[in-house]
């Protein structure tokens, strides 16, 4: 597969106001500021497609892009953002319910995690609520730029541990070399 058109369809607080129109999708979820946007940038080659923020907590709506007029990738607002208030969590937990929820056109969801840290709480609980609803996901550690690549197993040891999934499941990404790009196209491609 390769990406030759993307452009951006929809922001949507609630996914349920969403006609589908039979497209399969791909989804993109993690925390607030692990890369989610720029990630979908790199994977389309296109910088301004999703808007991207020094500011964590800044996306809260589900955002969604068109590829190749014949796919669809969601990105999810990012969960984890501590500042966010009770009410706005539970404002988030609706809108994943209710994108989640008996999607039959979701073929995987990528999952993002930040290299240098330790998965965080949300992060186990997403991948095992995607693991209950027997839903594929890929995982992704962004900013591997950040790391040097004589530390990289000993920050990819503890997330593949506390994710449960072996350390050569994860995929590393730069947006900055454009590491993990063919290795995640690959992963996709296996899905759609
Ligand atoms: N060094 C580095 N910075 C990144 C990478 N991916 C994202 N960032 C930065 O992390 C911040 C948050 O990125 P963004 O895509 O907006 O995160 P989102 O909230 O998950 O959508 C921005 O300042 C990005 O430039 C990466 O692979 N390497
Ligand atoms: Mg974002």
């Amino acid at each position: 597969m390769d990406i030759k058109s993307a452009k951006f369809i929809t922001s949507m607080a609630n996914y349920g106001n969403f006609a589908g129109k039979g497209l399969p999708q791909i989804a993109m979820a993690g925390r607030s500021n692990v890369g989610k946007s720029t990630l979908i940038n790199g994977l389309c080659r296109s910088k301004g497609l999703a808007k991207t923020s020094g500011t964590p907590g800044k996306t809260r709506l589900i955002n969604v892009f068109l590829l190749n007029d014949n796919l669809h990738l969601i990105d999810l607002p990012g969960y984890g953002y501590a500042k966010v208030a009770k009410q706005e969590k539970e404002k988030w937990s609706e809108r994943m319910a209710g994108f989640f929820d008996k999607n039959e056109l979701l073929r995987v969801v990528v999952q993002l995690v930040d290299i240098r840290h330790a998965p965080s709480v949300e992060d186990v609980q997403m991948t095992g609520f995607l693991r209950a609803h027997d839903i594929p996901f890929i995982l992704v550690a962004t900013k591997s730029d950040k790391i040097s690549k004589a530390a990289r197993q000993r920050h990819l040891h503890p997330i593949a541990l506390a994710l449960a999934v072996q350390p050569f499941d994860i995929i590393p990404w730069s947006s900055e070399t454009g590491e993990g790009r063919e290795a995640l196209m690959a992963a996709l491609e296996e899905f759609i």
